[in-house]
């Protein structure tokens, strides 16, 4: 698994930018999360910032572009956002923002899961990312404000994804 994480989790910052990455246990199969996280066209099941999507370009495929109009309440209305990858075979999901009326410039994540070595029906879930530390912000600050949106998309894809798998068994 730490391979597989490497491979997927490598990208480099450049100069003025941060990285961090975050990991999530979910109590559901690998099939469950990745139905949920390859959906770039319906980032709300999960993403509760996120109130609405469109799909500007493309049919949810690599290439695809969607318009995300962000929750009230956040310095930020609205998101463009490409599809880079969506691996199928490997789990592995890339988007990188490209505009919007927020501070963050040049957003690339990378989400991958990995069968949970535990034995139980369980996935790990690790999402990087590489930013641009916005001018007059610190590396710190940008990586505590992403980081705190980040996991709390995670936990919520937790709980959406352990739901489905409950009602499943039942
Ligand atoms: C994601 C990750 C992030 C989304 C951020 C970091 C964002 O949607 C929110 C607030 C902002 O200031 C930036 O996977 C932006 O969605 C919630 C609008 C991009």
């Amino acid at each position: 698994a730490r391979e597989a994480v490497g491979r997927h989790h490598s990208r480099r910052k450049g100069p003025g930018q941060c990285r961090s990455v975050n990991v999530q246990f979910v109590a559901a199969p690998v099939s469950v999360v990745w139905s949920l996280v390859r959906r770039f066209d319906r980032p709300q099941e999960y993403k509760q910032f996120v109130r609405g999507c469109a799909l500007r370009e493309g049919d949810g495929g690599v290439g695809s572009v969607r318009e995300v109009e962000v929750a009230s309440g956040l310095p930020a209305s609205s998101s463009t956002e490409r599809l880079d990858a969506l691996d199928d075979e490997r789990h592995v999901m890339s988007f990188s923002i490209v505009g919007g009326d927020h501070r963050l410039r040049n957003y690339r994540a990378t989400t991958s899961l990995h069968c949970a070595a535990d034995g139980k029906a369980g996935t790990v879930v690790v999402e990087s990312y590489v930013v641009d530390v916005p001018p007059g912000n610190t590396e710190e600050d940008t990586i505590a404000f992403v980081d705190t949106i980040v996991r709390c998309n995670l936990r919520s894809l937790a709980c959406i994804a352990e739901g489905i798998a409950g009602a499943g068994d039942r």
